[in-house]
């Protein structure tokens, strides 16, 4: 379909990067095109695939690029609502995103997770327990992630499963896209900047499911207002889990036990405290969620609880890092929105130095901040968020506020304000551009600087 076509790509990150690869296997040509008039065009053509040519433009698109241009292919953190996606809807370019694409070139069955929160770690469990049904080699775990699905998607077979966690910018420009099972976690508040309206947000989530018939499983959370609500409209089956209440239907939370109840008959699954090593009532939601898909992906129950007990936290998510002359650190670095940090407050049985801030989504901070519970002994605050932060606080009751102007400055006030029997919480609540490239490079400085702190 794009073979011979003028493809013009838009993001030369990893998303990017890996659509010119797959363009250059359509036999399309390629323009890879990044807004960002500082970056090196000869450096961008030096990170793409061996044998793969594509014209690297940076800056200011020229007009007849634009005008040449047949097949628009976006990059996640690309808007869709800048000038020139619109220009080129209106004169019929075909216009996707970087997850479509790769979709284009699927053989085998897809299971996909979209959600505010819990993505991640629901996306690797699934990922883990498809791995031990079907092998490492016929499973991809792509997506939002952090590994691009069109790196991954020529590597697919009849027999092969891809599980992808997908954000509301991926599912925005798909068009196809339809995995046969789906989950949306949760929809709390995010990314409201790009998508200026809790409804246009909500939608995008949505998405996941837009394609799916009753022959496909969308799994939801009948604790969350939109997912619960959504269980109405959503064309695929629909499983609810609940952490909550008991269900007619689905998997829920019965004091410490996950039972499954379906037909009027019920089983008891496994213990929350003893049979998994992740903490949390979310974490129980994210388990439901990955029992339910691996169900629906058709993995035998034994298989699915034997990957759930070897299971850990994932890296950057409420992630013990050392405990340094007393003090324990923890990184939640993926903590990037207020409901994400709340998950992370609310793990502390401790006094806390928590540090907060980053780039401006848009969002309010007073649940967070009520979320405190007392235990916020100090508030560190960094980037372009710290005012609006801690006005915030101040509006709770919160005044132990200090601000750093740089990483390293946050990192040594905390060591400086912790006492032994303190907790240090990187949850900023906030995404990390403007002062990182990403939430990994945050995280793994965190950890960098505490691995480094004397013990004594
Ligand atoms: N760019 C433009 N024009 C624009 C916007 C961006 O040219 O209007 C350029 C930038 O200058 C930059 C490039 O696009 O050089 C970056 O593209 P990108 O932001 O899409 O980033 P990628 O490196 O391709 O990573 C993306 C996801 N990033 C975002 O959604 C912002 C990664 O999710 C994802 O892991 C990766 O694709 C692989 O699928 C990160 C993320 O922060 C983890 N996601 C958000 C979140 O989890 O909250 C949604």
């Amino acid at each position: 379909m794009l073979e011979g076509r003028n493809c013009l790509i838009i993001g030369s990150g990893i998303s990017g990067i890996g659509a010119a690869g797959l363009l250059a296997n359509f036999g399309a040509k390629i323009t890879l095109y990044d807004g960002n008039e500082k970056l090196n065009p000869e450096e961008i053509a030096a990170k793409l695939p061996q044998g793969v040519n594509a014209k690297c433009i940076v800056g200011e698109l020229p007009k007849e690029v634009e005008e040449a241009t047949e097949a628009l292919i976006l990059s996640p953190g690309v808007p869709t609502d800048i000038p020139l996606v619109i220009r080129m809807r209106e004169r019929g370019a075909l216009v996707l995103g970087e997850i479509e694409l790769a979709y284009l070139a699927e053989k085998g069955t897809v299971a996909a997770v979209t959600g505010t929160n819990g993505k991640t770690t629901t996306t690797t469990l699934l990922g883990e327990i498809m791995k031990a049904y079907l092998g490492e080699e016929k499973t991809f775990v792509v997506g939002n992630i952090g590994n691009p699905y069109t790196l991954e998607v020529l590597k697919t077979s009849k027999d092969s499963v891809t599980v992808g966690e997908l954000s509301s910018f991926q599912l925005e420009t798909i068009h196809t896209f339809r995995p046969h099972v789906s989950a949306i976690l949760n929809v709390t508040p995010d990314h409201l900047n790009r998508h200026h309206t809790m409804e246009a947000y909500v939608q995008a989530k949505e998405a996941v499911a837009m394609n799916q018939t009753k022959d496909d499983t969308c799994v939801l959370n009948y604790e969350n207002e939109y997912t619960r609500d959504f269980g109405k409209r959503c064309p695929a089956k629909v499983v609810f889990f609940s952490s909550q209440r008991e269900l007619e239907e689905g998997y829920f939370l019965r004091g410490t036990r996950i039972i499954r109840k379906f037909n009027g008959g019920e089983s008891d699954l496994m213990d929350i405290r003893t049979d998994m090593n992740l903490v949390g009532i979310h974490n129980a939601e994210n388990v439901m969620a990955g029992i339910a898909m691996a169900e629906g992906m058709g993995v035998p129950m034994d298989v699915i609880l034997r990957v759930i007990k070897d299971f850990k936290a994932v890296e950057h998510r409420i992630e013990y890092v050392a405990t340094k002359k007393g003090v324990v650190y923890y990184n939640d670095s993926k903590g990037t929105n207020p409901d994400a940090a709340i998950q992370g407050i609310k793990a502390m049985d401790r006094p806390t130095i928590l540090i907060g801030g980053g780039y401006d989504k848009q969002n309010t901070y007073d649940e967070w901040i009520e979320s405190f519970d007392g235990k916020v002994k100090w508030l560190v605050l960094i980037g372009q968020t710290r005012e609006k932060i801690a006005e915030c606080a101040k509006k709770h009751g919160v005044t132990q506020i200090k601000f750093a102007d740089t990483y390293d400055e946050c990192l040594q006030l905390c060591t400086a304000l912790a006492e032994p029997g303190d907790a240090v919480l990187l949850s900023p609540a906030c995404a990390s551009w403007g002062m990182f490239p990403n939430y990994e490079t945050r995280g793994r400085l965190f950890k960098e600087y505490v691995n480094a702190l004397p013990n004594e």
